[in-house]
């Protein structure tokens, strides 16, 4: 059996991940690929729970260490029980977000140290890394904007404009500490262009075209 691949999506809040993640699934589909879709935190019964005590704007206050302990205890279940599983059975997995968010959230946002963030990856993560990451990049206030417009906010949301910038920054950081793996995709054009981005990467991940092939118009979007 062909183990499948792992492609996660990432980006700041409101950048269009979940609106995207539809759209590759079907891609992928039409190209006779069986794909599970999910998403972090959550994914299994358990991290969804964590998912929720993480995202409720009600809760006592998360220590920064709960915090991403929590974020990993999520992830531990989910690899586990649905991200390896379904990679050994050929299965396509396509994540929204994944631990460039915890590099990008936990150790731009909150400040926590890298050198813990990676020590902790190692542990819950053994070898397993995304084959292809889609970064969705947009100016902190259109993301917020977007947000903003779809109603209350959960305890992510809920921060400061420069909490959301120290976020962008470690996760362009992310881009160009991994080229290879990590795709930006400029999230800030209509979604027709942000999709049209997003087909060439897969494209050249399916082996339906090499880097440098014009595979649309409009090509300019990816690093
Ligand atoms: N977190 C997560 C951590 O802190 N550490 C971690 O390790 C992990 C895994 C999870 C939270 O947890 C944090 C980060 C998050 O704060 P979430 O729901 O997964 O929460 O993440 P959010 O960013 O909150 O998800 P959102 O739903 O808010 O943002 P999306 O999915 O990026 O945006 P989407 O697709 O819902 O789009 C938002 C709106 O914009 C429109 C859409 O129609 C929608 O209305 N839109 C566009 N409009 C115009 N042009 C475009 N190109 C558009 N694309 C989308």
């Amino acid at each position: 059996m062909i183990r499948g691949k792992f492609i996660t999506l990432e980006g700041g809040e409101g950048v269009g991940k979940t609106t995207n993640m539809a759209f590759i699934k079907d891609y992928l589909q039409q190209h006779d690929i069986s794909v599970v879709v999910t998403r972090e935190p959550g994914g299994t019964e358990l991290a969804e729970k964590i998912r929720k005590l993480l995202l409720d704007n009600d809760s006592e206050t998360i220590s920064e260490q709960a915090e991403l302990l929590l974020m990993f205890a999520a992830r531990a279940q989910h690899i586990k029980h649905v991200i390896e599983p379904a990679l050994a059975h050929g299965k396509w997995v396509l994540c929204d977000r994944f631990t460039d968010a915890t590099y990008a959230y936990q150790g731009g946002g909150r400040n926590m140290k890298i050198s813990t963030i990676q020590w902790l990856e190692n542990l819950v993560q053994g070898t397993l890394r995304p084959d292809l990451t889609l970064l969705l990049d947009a100016p902190v206030d259109i993301g917020i904007e977007r947000v903003r417009k779809r109603g209350a906010f959960d305890r992510f949301e809920s921060e400061k404009v420069s909490f959301f910038e120290n976020i962008r920054r470690a996760y362009l950081l992310q881009a160009e500490l991994y080229p290879e793996r990590i795709k930006l995709i400029k999230a800030n054009q209509p979604l027709p262009d942000v999709q049209r981005a997003i087909t060439d990467v897969i494209r050249v991940l399916l082996g339906l075209c090499s880097l440098n092939c014009p595979a649309s118009p409009r090509h300019g979007s990816v690093k």
